[in-house]
């Protein structure tokens, strides 16, 4: 049995992180059997991130490789419907989400006070007294200075929205009328766009960066397809 080794739900979504939430739906995509193991550590991952797919004795660290693992395994192809063409613009926007957009959700998550309360009690909340406070603390700074060596997180805030704004353009031009980004079938880009949107729509406080997405009926539409689609049947 594959195990996926995850955070937890949070904010409505079956994991606090949306990569976690990707793998999810790759899983749900692919017919195959796992089990979530939610309140895994991060620290005992390869890339000492999560999500990791625990293997037998392997462990399969990162969701595009977990991705490339399933592919293999089943023999399927989660971008069998793409021509060449398609498959070169599932990888950029696939890019365009994970290495950009979810940074600027980090920062709307982890730089914003009004955001952070719910995260420290989410993620810290548990912790004893003096030492939760400390260590809360202690990785909130680290994930900040992940987001400023990345870049984004030396933005302003308004400087961060209007950046993640050309990518939420970028994916509704993508839509068009169409259900799922490359039609009427989800593919792999749908695992990784429609999961990062719906992460920062359901941030719990009511930032401009949640706004952005939650003014946008056609990303909101897309979010309750992807959703009903690829989401794991609780
Ligand atoms: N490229 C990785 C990114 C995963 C990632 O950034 N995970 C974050 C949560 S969203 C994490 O585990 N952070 C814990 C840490 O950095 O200590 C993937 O696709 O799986």
């Amino acid at each position: 049995m594959l195990k996926l080794k995850s955070f937890g739900p949070a904010f409505g979504q079956p994991d606090a992180s949306p990569f976690v939430v990707k793998a999810m739906c790759l899983l749900t995509m692919a017919n195959a059997e796992w089990e979530n193991n939610p309140g895994s550590d991060s620290r005992k991952t390869p890339y000492k991130k999560l999500p990791a797919l625990q293997v037998d004795e392997a462990m399969i660290a990162d969701s595009e490789t977990i991705r490339y693992f399933l592919e293999d395994k089943y023999a399927i192809d989660f971008d069998e419907p793409l021509d060449v063409q398609q498959r070169a613009q599932s990888r950029a926007l696939i890019r365009m989400v994970e290495e950009h957009f979810y940074f600027c959700g980090l920062c709307d998550r982890w730089m914003n006070d009004s955001n952070w309360v719910h995260l420290k009690s989410l993620f810290f909340g548990d912790l004893p007294p003096v030492i939760g406070p400390f260590i809360a603390k202690h990785v909130r700074k680290s994930v900040i200075n992940s987001a400023k060596g990345q870049g984004i997180g030396r933005f302003e805030y308004d400087k961060m929205v209007e950046r993640a704004t050309h990518d939420l353009v970028a994916i509704e031009n993508t839509l068009g009328q169409q259900t799922f980004l490359f039609g009427d079938k989800p593919t792999a880009a749908d695992a990784s766009v429609g999961t990062a949107l719906a992460a920062y729509a359901a941030s719990p406080a009511d930032t401009a960066l949640k706004q952005l997405v939650l003014s946008r009926p056609v990303l909101m539409a897309y979010i309750k397809s992807v959703e009903a689609a690829i989401y794991p049947k609780s």
